[in-house]
């Protein structure tokens, strides 16, 4: 097998990012912190030398036919955009490439924004030491950043006649703000709940990302991990509200 997906067990986290991408695209992977367990995972990562991943997720291709070497890629956006660009899904012009690189990197702010309504503080903190903190962090991204930043996805999408952010092939933007889109809601229901109807496009592509046959087949076959309160994408009741 030619790819192997290094992330932590037990969540889903930014590694289903890369899990959807690989399945839309029926690109077969070992998911190797998941088969291995967290000690294999950070025995491999630091194991590694030279320029390493900082932190997972990362992705192993031992498949690279220049110079037959293996190449280890880190950073949910730049393992996207790197299988986007080697099976086909990440734009057709130079122009659109470099345009989905930003609108991934958007996405790696989002998400780091949502970890930090729950860490406002620190990582290694627990939750329940900067529950004060998450509170007024989670309030400020209610209200403020989560239309801001899908007000600017909804407006990608406008550009085409869609469904995709590029027209109507799919590309890693689409999976990526199809599993933004899941985690946004297990974490914020009511939020989420009240803005909604406000984007119809997003909306468009997320059910269009559901129904390609690769992701399809993924979501029923029991083998995608349910959101849970260590990853990401938390629900804590109290840091959701419909403002
Ligand atoms: N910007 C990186 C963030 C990677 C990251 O924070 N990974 C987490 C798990 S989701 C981790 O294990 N971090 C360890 C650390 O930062 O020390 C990405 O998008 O891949």
């Amino acid at each position: 097998m030619a790819y192997e997906l290094w992330y932590w067990p037990g969540l889903p986290g930014r590694g289903e990012f890369v899990r959807v991408a690989l399945e839309a695209a029926g690109q077969p992977y070992a998911d190797k912190g998941c088969e291995e367990g967290a000690e294999a995972l950070i025995q491999d990562l630091q194991g590694r030398s030279g320029i390493r991943p900082f932190a997972p997720p990362y992705l192993v291709d031992s498949d690279m036919a220049e110079g037959g070497g293996t190449l280890v890629v880190g950073q949910v956006a730049h393992i996207v955009t790197y299988l986007g660009h080697k099976h086909g899904f990440a734009g057709d012009t130079f122009l659109v490439q470099l345009q989905l690189t930003q609108l991934q990197l958007d996405i790696s702010d989002m998400v780091a924004e949502v970890h930090a309504t729950h860490h406002p503080l620190a990582n290694s903190l627990y939750y329940d030491d900067q529950k004060e903190a998450a509170a007024r962090r989670a309030q400020e991204f209610r209200a403020e950043r989560i239309p801001k930043f899908l007000d600017h996805f909804e407006a990608a999408l406008g550009a085409t006649d869609g469904p995709f952010v590029a027209g109507a092939g799919w590309t890693h933007v689409d999976t990526s703000l199809f599993q933004l889109l899941e985690g946004l809601d297990y974490a914020f229901p009511q939020r989420m709940a009240a803005v909604r109807n406000k984007y119809p496009a997003l909306q468009r592509m997320r059910d269009a990302v559901a129904q390609l046959p690769g992701v399809a087949a993924y979501l029923a076959s029991g083998r995608r991990q349910a959101f849970n309160e260590d990853g990401i994408f938390r629900h804590y009741p109290e840091l959701d509200a419909a403002e």
